[in-house]
């Protein structure tokens, strides 16, 4: 299967939830026990994921709320999302829907209906045969972090499990980036969901779906970075 080079992972979610410190266990293997708020990380590894080998860029993003307003354009940059929250805070949850909302909003026009636009892609095909067409959705996982913090947590898998549902069944994870529990499997999940959303949306044209414009989120949040113990930087590996 033709698929693309690369691939961009957005990991969004509130402040303090556990962003980085899962970025960093599955990019360095390592456990960050110090809280250093992000303005914006980004990461280079590469994900072999059934047998197909992928280049991944992770975009490690800033949860606390005067650097939210780039999320659009982070919503923009991404072709798959990590929505993170925190198992022992509830309110973390609640700070996804914003989130959940703008993908939706952004990603309806740019991702599904640019697939169906095409006209001559799988779903089409499918609508041709009389099968009902399948719009693919936007690569989301679900994440509930902190699970090794189980006598602080205030978040019942139930509450988790409903939001996904209502989101259209998101897969949804409880991970540990301390216990290094489900970190290699969120990445995986979201790597999965791309490289299938990126075969519909290439499947009808002999052109590469790739988009001729990336709008990176890098760089918009050049002037941003000067707070004391804040960074900004790329890790090229
Ligand atoms: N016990 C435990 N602590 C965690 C876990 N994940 C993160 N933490 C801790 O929680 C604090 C915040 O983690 P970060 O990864 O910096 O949070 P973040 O979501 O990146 O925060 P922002 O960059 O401000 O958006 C740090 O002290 C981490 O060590 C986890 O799985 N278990
Ligand atoms: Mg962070």
């Amino acid at each position: 299967m033709r698929h693309r080079p690369e691939y961009k992972v957005v990991i969004m979610g509130g402040g303090g939830v556990g962003k980085s410190a899962l970025t960093v266990r599955f990019i360095h293997q390592i456990f960050v026990s110090a809280y250093d708020p992000t303005i914006e990380d980004s990461y280079r590894r590469n994900l072999n994921v059934d047998g197909i080998t992928v280049a991944l860029e992770v975009l490690d993003t800033a949860g606390t709320e005067q650097f939210m307003s780039l999320s659009s354009l982070y919503v923009r940059s991404g072709d798959g999302f990590l929505l993170v929250f925190s198992l022992t805070l509830l309110d973390s949850v609640a700070e996804l829907h914003t989130i959940w909302e703008q993908i939706q909003r952004i990603k309806e026009t740019t991702h599904g209906t640019a697939a169906a636009a095409r006209g001559g892609g799988a779903g089409a095909r499918a609508g041709a045969m009389g099968e009902k067409l399948e719009r693919p959705r936007v690569p989301v996982v679900l994440v509930g972090n902190k699970l090794d913090l189980q006598h602080e947590r205030q978040v019942g898998r139930e509450v988790a499990v409903n939001l996904s549902r209502s989101w259209g069944g998101v897969p949804y994870y409880e991970t540990s980036a301390r216990k290094e529990i489900n970190v290699a499997a969120i990445f995986e999940d979201v790597v999965r969901q791309m490289i299938k959303a990126d075969a519909f949306a290439s499947s009808g044209s002999n052109s590469s779906s790739r988009r001729s414009s990336r709008t990176g989120a890098s760089g918009a949040g050049g002037g941003a970075g000067g707070g004391a113990g804040r960074k900004r930087r790329c890790t090229l590996l």
